[in-house]
């Protein structure tokens, strides 16, 4: 029973912030592995929500990974959490969310709460709970330490441009094993630049120091025959292949011989 209550009152405050989220996208909308690197966060003792992007500019098509962590984190620890990140969504999108498991170090259960995407309007709300072990039975202290690891966010690069990382700070939230909000929570943002592909990056199929006739030949080799069909030859239309290799597909390629791709 006890677990039942707790994990309802946890859920309460993970569904009102949802609730809160979706009016507000509603709202706006009218106007998941890299590596972890954790290192101690140099605000001055307030417990803090970070974001940490690597690598911090990528080109079309490439990955970027921010990495949720949670800073200054003392007795009786952190039993739940929630972010909602805003992103630029012309410029990046979502491969995938993943959960770490830092939360859990202390031998409290798992619960996670699935993301709630709006990636139309670039927001994403994800979080997790530590619920007690069993009824009747609080449980271990929440999970403390300078640095924990929350989770683990996959982005792809979709076009050139630039892309803030912004945390909501109405959203974002840490909680104690009373399901106390930890306050004042200092929030650190991040960002991501995505360059756009040079004709080397799209054309040199064979990577070698130039786009010359081997690479013409290449994709004319697939010319109109589906069973050796390769999205990599399939260039045009640009960065919108229409599912066939044909006479402008070629020509795409034929116009920049020859390009020298030599660093
Ligand atoms: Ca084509």
């Amino acid at each position: 029973m006890y677990l039942c209550i707790a994990k309802k009152n946890a859920y309460r405050w993970l569904g009102l912030s949802a609730m809160f989220v979706l009016i507000s996208l509603v709202i706006v909308s009218g106007s998941v592995e890299g590596a972890i690197a954790p290192h101690k966060s140099e605000s001055a003792g307030n417990p803090v929500i970070r974001l940490e992007t690597d690598p911090a500019s990528a080109k079309i098509g490439e990955t970027v990974i921010t990495q949720v962590y949670a800073d200054n984190l003392s007795s009786p620890g952190l039993s739940g959490w929630q972010v909602s990140i805003q992103f630029n969504p012309s410029i990046l999108e979502i491969d995938d969310i993943s959960y770490g498991t830092d939360l859990f170090s202390t031998g409290r259960q798992d619960v996670v709460v699935l993301p709630i995407r709006a990636d139309l309007v670039g927001q994403v709300l994800f979080g997790q709970l530590a619920a007690p072990v069993s009824a009747g039975n609080p449980g271990p202290d929440g999970a403390t330490g300078s640095s924990l690891h929350l989770a683990t966010i996959q982005w792809r690069g979709i076009s050139e441009g630039e892309s803030d990382l912004n945390l909501s700070g109405e959203i974002a939230k840490l909680r104690d094993i009373n399901n106390q909000a930890l306050a004042p929570v200092d929030l650190i943002n991040s960002h991501v630049g995505i360059e756009a592909l040079s004709a080397c990056d799209m054309y040199n199929f064979n990577a070698d120091d130039s786009i010359n006739i081997i690479d013409v030949g290449m994709v004319a080799a697939r010319w109109m025959d589906d069973d050796l069909y390769d999205v990599m030859f399939d260039v045009a239309p640009q960065n919108a292949p229409d599912g066939v290799i044909n006479i402008t597909d070629i020509a795409v390629v034929a116009s920049r011989v020859v390009t020298s791709c030599a660093l």
